[in-house]
């Protein structure tokens, strides 16, 4: 419903890069082109009453039946959270279909006729899946061989076992008395290593005591 919501993201760094070395493609799909009559709408109140509006059927169907080679994937509050694992995969596939639902959702018909997965950005709510799509492209933009410089800054997640990053430092050493801890200026690689990977393990179990789990050691 709001294409013009992505020409920021679309446009700056990596994304941008990798559509400029044509590694990645988008298309943006203005929905309104497939709205019903004179109005061109999109949506209308809910069955059974209730607040907010519901996203039609046939503008939906109208725009996701040619798209019926790829994955289509629904962004919605209702969904399934999306992690890392979740872009790994779509990284890997040809091509994906992102909608947008609003808030208040989109007829279930649609979602059970065309909708291959329902994703979520989080617990919290937003207006609409925007935000969650161009995450997303973002997201699997970087997982693009070719996209990323350096291939170790797309392998280091799961090197890591999926903890949380380090802090990390440059220069100066030194700014109004706020110091880097001086295991990373010691040049001893196999301390600085291990300094590391306590931080993660600190930091993981702190923050995100859920991704502990079975983090015992499964580290690098
Ligand atoms: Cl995908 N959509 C909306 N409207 N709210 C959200 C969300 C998506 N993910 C988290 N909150």
């Amino acid at each position: 419903m709001f294409p013009d919501y992505f020409e920021g993201p679309l446009d700056v760094s990596i994304v941008r890069r990798a559509v400029e070395d044509g590694l990645l493609e988008v298309d943006l799909i203005d929905l309104r082109d497939h709205g019903l009559g004179k109005h061109r709408q999109l949506d209308d109140t809910p069955f059974g009453g209730g607040p907010g509006m519901v996203m039609m059927i046939e503008p939906l169907a109208s725009a996701l039946e040619p798209l019926s080679s790829t994955t289509r994937i629904l962004f919605t509050p209702a969904g399934i959270p999306m992690t890392q694992a979740t872009l790994d995969r779509w990284a890997g596939l040809p091509e994906i279909t992102f909608v947008c639902g609003r808030y208040e959702g989109v007829d279930q018909r649609i979602v059970d006729h065309f909708i291959d997965e329902e994703v979520s950005l989080g617990d919290y709510v937003l207006a609409g899946g925007e935000v969650a799509a161009a995450a997303a492209i973002e997201g699997v933009s970087r997982l693009i061989p070719g996209v990323v410089g350096n291939p170790e800054s797309t392998d280091r997640e799961s090197f890591r076992g999926g903890l949380l990053e380090e802090p990390v430092y440059t220069r100066p050493a030194e700014y109004q008395g706020w110091s880097v801890p001086d295991v990373l200026l010691s040049g001893d690689h196999a301390r600085i290593e291990e300094w590391r990977r306590e931080q993660r393990f600190r930091r993981t179990k702190e923050r995100r005591p859920d991704l502990m789990s079975n983090g015992e050691d499964s580290d690098t």
